[in-house]
């Protein structure tokens, strides 16, 4: 403080540099900072929109341009410090796992506990650091939920580029990460974008989607996607495509798991997201078999808990009537024709007529 009370303005060169540090110190691969013009991707923006691309997710529509407006989301914003983190957490090799009908394929990034807490946690700490510096200042944490374009800020501080599956890609850590912001109204110097994209002439993520879901380069119709299909729809997924969907439970890496900038992605150091209950390598069966009490107490603390249980079953459901045929499915499937769940129920429906073990009538 000077002797007016006023904290000296920073050296915001010093403490752009710094903020990096510390991001690392507290576990993110990388900060980077930009500034808050996203004009260039209103149209992307828009145009998703009004082709329906967003389903069910009403919250994509209603912010509309906000989300690449970042002061119009928090007035007097200056700049954003983008961050991620790894979350790779060893385990099965996700392509055995697909492979094998009888198993559950969860999405590697919700195998342990839910990113959420963990990076809005640290990056609460890494402002807390800033205003030791800087003393009071306007700021705010996002963390996937906020109407943000949270892969466009990241790809505008150079933390990236954007592969064609549309996700943030870079040479040194592939895509298996989260990404999280910190809004500030601070002037701090910024980081430009990349001078060039790593895609090239590849398009092994269009080709390997099980659904067709990224329609063109850089655009996702998130109504065909698993991971829209299997977490973020509400009522029952269209019929057209439960075969597709395979074992896929909760979400889908295909589009990243053939990418070739992953190959080397390495196993993240955070304990947070240590796989839990086993869920790299386990059998439909077990999964369907689990109570309401059962899904509740093993999966708190998970993001797969935000699904509920009708949900998980549903998915679980699609799951088996893909599977090989065996007797012990059938009984599971048949165990849970009565369900006190409609959509429970026309789920496992669906299994047992196409498992072959019920006759249309
Ligand atoms: C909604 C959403 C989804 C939806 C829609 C996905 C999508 N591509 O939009 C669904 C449910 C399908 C989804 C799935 C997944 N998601 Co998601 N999702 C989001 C969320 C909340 C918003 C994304 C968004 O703004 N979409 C809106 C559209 C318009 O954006 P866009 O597709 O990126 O489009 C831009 C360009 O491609 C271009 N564009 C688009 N259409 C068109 C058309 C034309 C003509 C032109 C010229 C340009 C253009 O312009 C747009 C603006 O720049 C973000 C978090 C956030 N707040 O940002 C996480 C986020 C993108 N998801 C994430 C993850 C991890 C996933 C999954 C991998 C999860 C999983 N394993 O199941 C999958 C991957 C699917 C995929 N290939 O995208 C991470 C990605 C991390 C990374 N490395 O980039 C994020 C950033 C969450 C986080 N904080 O970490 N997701
Ligand atoms: S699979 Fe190929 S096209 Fe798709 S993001 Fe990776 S490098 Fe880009
Ligand atoms: S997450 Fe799966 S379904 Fe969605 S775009 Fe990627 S490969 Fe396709």
């Amino acid at each position: 403080m000077d002797p007016t009370g006023h904290q000296p303005s920073p050296d915001y060169q010093q403490l752009a540099q710094s903020i990096k540090d510390w991001a690392q110190a507290l576990g993110f691969a990388r900060a980077a900072i930009t500034g808050i013009d996203l004009s260039h991707a209103e149209s992307g923006l828009s145009d998703w929109l009004a082709r329906g691309f967003h389903g069910e997710m009403d919250y994509m529509a209603r912010h509309g341009l906000k989300r690449a407006r970042p002061a119009e989301l928090v007035p007097n914003t200056l700049s954003v410090i983008s961050v991620f983190m790894p979350y790779l957490s060893g385990g099965q090799d996700p392509d055995a796992v697909l492979a094998d009908t009888s198993k559950a394929y969860i999405s590697r990034y919700a195998l342990g506990r839910d990113y959420h807490k963990v990076l809005r946690n640290r990056l609460q700490q890494l402002a807390d650091r800033i205003s030791a510096v800087a003393g009071q200042y306007g700021h705010r944490v996002f963390v996937d939920s906020a109407p943000v374009l949270e892969v466009e800020l990241a790809k505008q501080a150079g933390q990236g580029w954007r592969g064609k599956h549309s996700l943030l890609l870079n040479r040194d850590y592939g895509s298996f990460y989260f990404l999280g912001e910190l809004f500030t109204d601070l002037p701090l110097p910024t980081d430009p974008p990349l001078p060039k994209e790593h895609c090239g002439n590849c398009s092994a993520c269009m080709d390997a989607c099980p659904t067709q879901a990224i329609v063109a380069p850089y655009q996702v119709d998130a109504r065909r996607c698993i991971s829209y299909l299997t977490i973020e729809l509400k009522g029952a997924i269209p019929l057209e495509f439960r075969r597709a969907i395979g074992n896929r439970v909760y979400g889908c890496d295909d589009c990243q798991l053939v990418c070739p900038w992953n190959r080397f992605a390495a196993a993240s150091p955070e304990t947070d997201f240590a796989i839990r209950h086993g869920l790299d390598d386990v059998s439909l069966l077990e999964l369907f078999a689990w109570s309401e009490a059962d899904f509740g107490q093993k999966m708190a603390g998970s993001p797969i808990y935000r699904i509920g249980y009708a949900k998980w079953l549903s998915n679980l459901a699609i799951g088996l009537g893909n599977a090989a045929p065996n007797a012990q499915i059938a009984a599971a499937l048949l165990a849970r024709r009565d369900d006190e769940s409609e959509i429970v129920r026309e789920h496992v429906e669906w299994a047992l007529l196409v498992g072959g073990y019920i006759q249309q009538i």
